[in-house]
């Protein structure tokens, strides 16, 4: 990929095609390389930063300017990387500085990595663990590939490009809302930029490991271990399981191997999680995994897992932090599950687009089963295919990253949008896509009520295993008879999960009936709602919206002040309000308690 200078000097004030150089070298979920298991560099820790809120970098191609001081300029610039803030990595730009709180638009990261080359075959890697929302990557002046998708990662190979010494590696990040991106322009949560997950650099053999998948079969006495190369080569991997005394080779051909083996491992569970120690191997190359086997299905309204009925009492979250804003560090992971199961929760949501990978890792070791799900949130340009294919990217990188890890049950491919044959037609894709990447899981989606017939009722519903409900009668709708209606009315063929219902309460606000925005009226609101959930002969869960208050700049009464204020805690994830003890309370529904 070149990208040259033109000679004028003043080319770039008229140039509005100055993205085109930058659209190749798209990384997508076919060149992800997971990097989970393997010993990878850091490239976290101090970069030098500049905002840039006119894509000026790219029009002036700033990444092609040498690293010389200000003194040795022929020609004055508009860039200078020392004269850019120092600014850790991960992290996002709108916690930092509070003039930057909402700033939106693009920035250029930089730091160094001293290359030392190793085996002359050697290839390198660079692995990204989320930039929101666009990124694109420069090594030394050069353009190496780029990434759309604010929640998911990307790798980038640099293998042509490292020196050895010290080479410059410069990422522009730019987190616009667009009506064309997933999510659009118009969401409830808030609108963090930057380089906001780990970097890191993986040194990998000539062919190496690209995609390991370990799953139990449905039947729960054989296990299938899928595996993917980075070339299209024929050979032999193999795969070991000490504890069950598993070790089998599995035949490569065009760089893709599967097999199924006899295994009777100890199952994962909520109650007992255990993990077994995988590893799979290929020539040089070796990915280590910790790997728990469960099997999840559904049968009639019941969810099974391991072939048993189950109910899943949850609560949704958001990645979002006073300080860090959508960096999650492993303590607040901690935290956030600590809370959930004080709660007595053995579920939760994360909203609204794929987490840290490290939640799901937790939770495998913690024993609590996930929702995970892509931003296809509201109104989203359904009809556009280039929308279409970033949203499939990123339900698709979302499943690679996380396919080994037992706490996800159910992959989410929407929230609350509505009804047409373009929406319909784009989320059946996502729900065929999950499947196809993963037949091992359950899909689902909010899905639509029927607001004149008060039922559930959505055309996507047939496309998915579990049909997610988002309702707040006695919130957003005086009272709580729409729900009486909607629970008595609709007869689902297939378990129904209230994927949201919720209250905001301004913390310390107190008072008595439906007093909006008090402590008491979240707490009696979550009482009736559940009360009518767990009564209910299809509803199989609950996801209560939602365990901490969180920014979003919709919200700007005086009870707001901009945060949405639906957390049984506040935003300092420690105080907790009536609501918390209400639903640490409820007991939900013994599991397979039904009627039909
Ligand atoms: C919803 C949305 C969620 C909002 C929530 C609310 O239905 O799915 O993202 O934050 O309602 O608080 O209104």
């Amino acid at each position: 990929m070149t990208d040259e200078t033109p000679d004028d000097p003043f080319h770039h004030l008229h140039d509005e095609d100055y993205a085109r150089p930058y659209l190749a070298g798209l990384a997508t979920a076919q060149t992800l390389v997971t990097l989970a298991g393997r010993k990878v560099e850091s490239l976290d820790g101090e970069w030098r930063m500049t905002l840039d809120l006119f894509d000026e970098g790219l029009r002036q191609k700033w990444h092609a300017l040498d690293d010389a001081p200000p003194s040795q300029w022929a020609v004055p610039r508009d860039y200078d990387i020392e004269a850019g803030e120092r600014v850790p990595v991960p992290s996002c730009w709108n916690v930092l500085k509070p003039e930057w709180t909402h700033f939106e638009g693009g920035a250029w990261y930089t730091r160094w990595i001293d290359w030392t080359p190793g085996p002359t075959d050697e290839r390198a890697v660079l692995g990204f663990g989320g930039a929101n929302y666009a990124a694109l990557v420069f090594l030394t002046g050069t353009y190496i590939g780029r990434h759309v998708g604010g929640s998911t990662p990307f790798s980038v190979e640099a293998t042509a490009h490292l020196k050895p010494g010290r080479n410059r590696l410069q990422v522009f990040v730019e987190n616009r809302r667009r009506s064309d991106r997933a999510p659009m322009h118009h969401f409830d949560w808030f609108n963090y930029g930057g380089l906001y997950r780990e970097v890191s650099l993986a040194r990998l053999p000539p062919v190496f490991i690209r995609h390991v998948s370990v799953a139990l079969m449905p039947d729960r006495r054989r296990i299938r271990v899928d595996i993917a190369l980075s070339d299209a080569i024929d050979g032999e991997a193999d795969v070991e399981i000490d504890a069950l005394a598993l070790k089998a080779s599995i035949e490569v051909h065009a760089g893709r191997g599967a097999i199924i083996v006899d295994a009777a491992p100890e199952l994962w569970s909520p109650e007992r999680p255990r993990l077994y120690d995988v590893v799979v191997r290929h020539a040089d190359d070796a990915v280590r995994e910790r790997i728990g086997f469960r099997t999840v299905a559904t049968q009639g309204t019941d969810l099974l897992l391991n072939g048993r009925p189950v109910w899943l009492k949850g609560v949704c979250v958001h990645e979002d932090d006073l300080a860090l804003g959508k960096v999650s560090t492993e303590a607040d992971v901690r935290r956030r599950f600590r809370h959930a199961r004080e709660l007595g929760c053995n579920f939760l949501r994360l909203a609204h687009y794929p987490h840290h990978e490290h939640v799901a890792r937790i939770a495998d070791e913690e024993g609590l089963m996930l929702w995970a799900e892509v931003p296809v949130y509201w109104a989203i340009d359904f009809a556009n295919p280039a929308t279409l294919a970033d949203a499939r990217n990123q339900l698709s990188e979302l499943i690679l990253r996380d396919i080994n890890r037992a706490s996800i049950v159910i992959w989410g491919v929407g929230n609350e949008n509505a009804d047409t044959d373009a929406r319909l037609a784009f989320m059946a894709d996502l729900a065929a896509t999950a499947k196809r990447l993963d037949p091992s899981r359950l899909t689902s989606a909010a899905c639509l009520i029927n607001r004149d017939r008060f039922t559930i009722e959505d055309r996507l519903a047939g496309h998915l295993d579990v049909i997610g409900v988002n309702e707040y009668f006695g919130w957003y709708e005086p009272d709580f008879s729409g729900l009486d209606r909607l629970l008595a009315n609709s007869s689902p063929d297939r378990p129904v999960i209230v994927s949201e219902t919720g209250a905001d309460a301004a913390h310390g606000r107190r008072g008595a009936g439906r007093l909006l925005f008090s402590e008491d009226w979240q707490a009696d609101f979550l009482e009736a709602q559940l009360t009518r959930i767990a009564a209910s002969d299809y509803v199989r869960g609950v996801a209560v919206w939602l365990l901490y208050d969180f920014r979003s700049e919709r919200r700007q009464t005086g009870f707001q002040r901009g945060f949405n204020r639906k957390g049984l805690i506040g935003a300092d994830k420690e105080t907790k309000k009536q609501a918390f003890d209400a639903y640490r309370r409820w007991r939900p529904p013994t599991a397979g308690r039904r009627q039909d």
